[in-house]
């Protein structure tokens, strides 16, 4: 599992490198966003259920055949583990954002999921969705707690939905 600082760190390593321009670009970039980094985290655990019971909610809105007989969401079981996915990201997210890097999406979530999506016939487009929808109410979380630049919280959902569906969005 990496971070920032380790990845970089472990890339100048092994080729013996001193800490260039770039390396201290990426750096600064890391450490000034620092400290909402941290304030997003904990405005995502502060309100982490809202978020996606609401995010669900909003998907069963806009697909709702997923929740009818034969859709992958129907059956108490399947509608509690969709729930369940959405907050793995959200929580996943949650760290990858305090890391600022997505190895730990790569390592503890996305191995083998899209292959287990795919046996299990959960459609890997409305998943998306739902990881954007818990996207952009993170994002308007932010702004409203005064966060003005919310570029970077893109970063691991975005990442999630690339990797999970392997289109580029
Ligand atoms: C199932 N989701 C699963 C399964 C796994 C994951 C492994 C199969 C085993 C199980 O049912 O628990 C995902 N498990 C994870 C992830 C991690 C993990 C990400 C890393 C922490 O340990 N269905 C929909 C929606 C979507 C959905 C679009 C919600 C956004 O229609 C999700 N995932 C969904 C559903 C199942 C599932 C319904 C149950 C499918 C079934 O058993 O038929």
């Amino acid at each position: 599992m990496r971070d920032t600082v380790t990845s970089l760190i472990s890339n100048y390593d092994t080729t013996g490198r001193y800490l260039d321009r770039a390396a201290m670009e990426s750096l600064q970039s890391y450490f000034t966003t620092g400290a909402d980094r941290v304030k997003v985290a904990a405005i995502i655990s502060a309100n982490a259920a809202e978020i996606s019971r609401e995010a669900g909610k909003r998907l069963f809105e806009e697909v709702p055949e997923l929740l009818r007989p034969g859709g992958n969401a129907y059956t108490t079981r399947r509608y509690a583990a969709c729930l369940r996915d959405m907050d793995y990201y959200l929580r996943y997210s949650t760290y990858a954002l305090v890391a600022g890097n997505n190895d730990v999406l790569m390592e503890r979530v996305l191995q083998g999921l899209r292959e287990t999506y795919n046996s299990l016939g959960v459609p890997i487009a409305p998943t998306v969705k739902g990881i954007q929808i818990m996207k952009e109410m993170v994002k308007d979380k932010a702004a409203e707690a005064g966060i003005t630049e919310t570029a970077f919280i893109d970063q691991p959902f975005d990442f999630i939905s690339r990797e999970v569906s392997e289109v580029s969005i």
